[in-house]
């Protein structure tokens, strides 16, 4: 059955009757129907009115190698013509989760060498729980169980990810969030750094609120933190260089464990592999997901660190916990194909020395000189755009002018997909961008801030 028997109205209309959608107020929705993404080829998707429009958010964060590669789709139907299915309970496995799990452990950080499969990210941060906490109770220390975490952090939409993460809205609706998880200050500075403080020295304070939460619950309580990299879906908060050495120290003074999540930053976003290479924190789990597969199947993998591997096979016994779909063959053809392709083409070496200090300084020297353009921060190819009241200014727009939801309208209307979190820009783009597609994605949005500058006044 093909879409193209029916017009854009049509699907629309059943979109409405049948769909309910991801973070969506269906009210509103309903009232101006979907847009309708048909297809897409390389850095481009298009929709069912026929528009071409740069997909500067990689579909969700995740198509790393952009659209339309064949190879992908060929490993997804070899593997399914061979075996589509099989599972790794009960003493079997098929070959390629375990060809892939050798691969990401010669890609991971050193010590990472076991691999946890599920289809999600949230999946993925519910096993890390359930392994740190294990980890502990096996340990003789069943009590060491809190995990700190940050405010407005972004962890997935389980009810184990929407505890985790720190986004207000989503706790409202938790009706019971999973215990023991406590919230401290996120790193960003654009909007808690002091009049006159330093970079470095707020750093070191937000970092400084996670020891301050261990030493209140009592640090033979505190099994983990666990924060992004880069936090993603928060806004893009890029945190200062002090940051991570800093609650890397305090993690160790403590014996806290080190959960990172990479689900955006993994396989090459922040210009490494992994963001905490670029960072230089070393961890005890890394949970991936999204651009394993660039988002062609959907497949996570918990990447798990010797110390509690090595206690889970020694004294674990059975860890009661997996998924249908844990090693999903398919899935696991698909992520290596897309591997295959990020290490040929050189990918995350180009965000590292071409694109990425080329994405930095075009979007300081275009948008951020606009006038209601507060900042502009970006690391490899993820970047952050904040709309405010005069250039360089802190000051936001009032909420009800939703300056943020404007100006993405806009930008698509040009032809450039961003997102917006409430009044901050998001980029982050498929790492096979050039510098031409830098320079237009930079032209349209521009282009957008003009029209939404018009509109406001
Ligand atoms: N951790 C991080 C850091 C994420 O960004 C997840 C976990 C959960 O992954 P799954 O596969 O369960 O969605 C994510 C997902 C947004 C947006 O609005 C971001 C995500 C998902 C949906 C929307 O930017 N990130």
């Amino acid at each position: 059955m093909s879409y193209q028997n029916y017009t854009t109205e049509q699907l629309q209309a059943l979109d409405n009757a049948h769909h309910l959608h991801p973070f969506t107020d269906h009210k509103q929705l309903r009232s101006d129907g979907a847009r309708m993404i048909v297809r897409a080829d390389g850095p481009f998707i298009y929709d069912s009115d026929g528009n071409e429009i740069l997909d500067g958010m990689a579909g969700l964060w995740c198509v790393n190698i952009g659209y339309g590669r064949d190879e992908l789709a060929k490993a997804a139907y070899e593997q399914m013509k061979e075996l589509p299915y099989y599972n790794s309970f009960f003493r079997c496995t098929t070959p390629t989760p375990v060809l892939l799990a050798a691969k990401l452990a010669e890609l991971a950080p050193k010590g990472l060498n076991q691999v946890f499969y599920g289809s999600s990210g949230s999946e993925a941060n519910d096993t890390a729980v359930r392994l740190v906490r294990h980890y502990w109770s096996l340990e003789g220390k069943p009590e060491k169980n809190i995990i700190i975490s940050r405010n407005t952090a972004y962890h997935g939409s389980s009810i184990t990810g929407a505890s985790l993460g720190g986004m207000a809205a989503m706790h409202g609706q938790l009706h019971g969030a999973v215990p023991n998880i406590v919230h401290v200050m996120p790193p960003y500075s654009y909007e808690f750094a002091h009049a006159g403080e330093s970079d470095h020295d707020f750093g070191l304070r937000a970092a400084r609120a996670v020891e301050d939460a261990i030493l209140e619950a009592g640090a033979d309580k505190v099994a983990a933190f666990i924060g992004e990299p880069v936090m993603g879906a928060g806004g893009v908060r890029i945190p200062p260089a002090s940051y991570w050495p800093e609650i890397q120290r305090v993690c160790r003074k403590y014996d806290v464990l080190l959960m990172i999540d990479e689900v955006i930053t993994g396989y090459g976003r922040t210009g490494a592999w992994f963001g905490c290479e670029t960072y230089g924190v070393e961890a005890d789990t890394i949970t991936t997901a999204k651009a394993l597969t660039s988002g062609y199947q959907p497949l996570s993998a918990l990447l798990v660190g010797e110390r509690i591997s090595s206690t889970l096979v020694e004294k674990g016994g059975e860890f009661y916990h997996g998924y249908t779909y844990s090693g999903h063959p398919v899935c696991c053809a698909v992520a290596l194909a897309n591997l295959d392709i990020i290490e040929r083409e050189g990918l995350v070496e180009r965000v590292a020395n071409d694109t990425g200090p080329y994405f930095s300084k075009v979007l300081a020297e275009t948008i951020g000189k606009h006038a209601m353009v507060g900042e502009t921060r970006s690391i490899g190819l993820m970047g952050a755009v904040e709309l405010a009241r005069g250039n360089g200014s802190r000051e936001r727009f009032d909420p009800g002018q939703a300056a943020g939801e404007m100006v993405r309208d806009h930008a698509v209307a040009n032809g450039l997909m961003v997102r917006s979190v409430g009044d901050t820009m998001i980029l982050s783009p498929p790492l096979i961008w050039g510098r031409e597609h830098v320079d237009m994605a930079c032209e349209r949005l521009s282009r957008a801030l003009d029209d939404v500058a018009a509109r406001l006044g």
